[in-house]
């Protein structure tokens, strides 16, 4: 079993983490579909990362589908809860940062982005509005909590902690540990764990 992706990619991060915390024996290999030779397109018809490459040789597609399946056949703690009120919970988590990393992308890869861009422009604005709601969402149900969900770590602290880390990557210029201080007590924790730190997002 491999799992591709690239280093840089929030969505392979969070299988990342999730293969790291499950103790799942597989092989993480550097690819990104865009480059010439990638296995992506092979596997994954939409060509994005992550793909899970199973030893039968087929494609298992999408980071939600892929941190399901690692918490189903590895060890330790669930990462998604069993019963179903606690599961819908966790994936409003992992919904919630999805939809920010999305805004941070349609963001930071519009032609139009840069340093110096007019912050004013209604095509900003429109991504900044969902990126900063979210992470004011996520502030506020964090509170002064150790986890995002009831009393462990899971999914849903897989996907607060893929949300600051891209936005160190990809948005640095954007100051949230000032404007959040909630999330920057949070994230101080989070990141001393072995599985955020072996997958820790080069600058780009
Ligand atoms: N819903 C997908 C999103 C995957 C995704 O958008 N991956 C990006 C990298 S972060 C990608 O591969 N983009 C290349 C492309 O869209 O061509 C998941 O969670 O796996």
């Amino acid at each position: 079993m491999k799992l591709l992706g690239s280093p840089g990619s929030p969505y392979a991060r969070k299988a990342r983490i999730a293969m790291i915390e499950k103790k799942v024996n597989c092989e993480f290999v550097p690819d990104r579909p865009a480059n010439p030779g990638s296995q992506v397109p092979k596997y994954n018809p939409l060509s994005k990362v992550p793909v899970l490459v199973l030893d039968n040789d087929k494609g298992m597609i999408d980071s939600s589908v892929i941190v399901e399946y690692f918490d189903g056949i590895g060890s330790g703690p669930k990462l998604i809860p069993a019963e179903f009120k606690e599961r819908i919970a966790v994936r409003q988590w992992e919904a919630l940062g999805d939809g920010i990393v999305d805004a941070i992308v349609a963001l930071t890869h519009d032609s139009r982005y840069s340093e110096s861009c007019d912050k004013n422009a209604d095509w900003y604005q429109k991504q900044l509005k969902k990126i900063e709601g979210g992470l004011a969402t996520l502030e506020r149900d964090i509170g002064s909590n150790e986890f995002c969900f009831g009393h462990a770590f899971s999914l849903a602290d897989i996907c607060a902690g893929m949300v600051l880390g891209y936005m160190d990557r990809a948005y640095a210029s954007y100051d949230w540990r000032s404007k959040y201080p909630g999330l920057k007590r949070y994230a101080d924790k989070l990141y001393v764990r072995t599985s955020f730190q072996q997958t820790a997002l080069p600058k780009s």
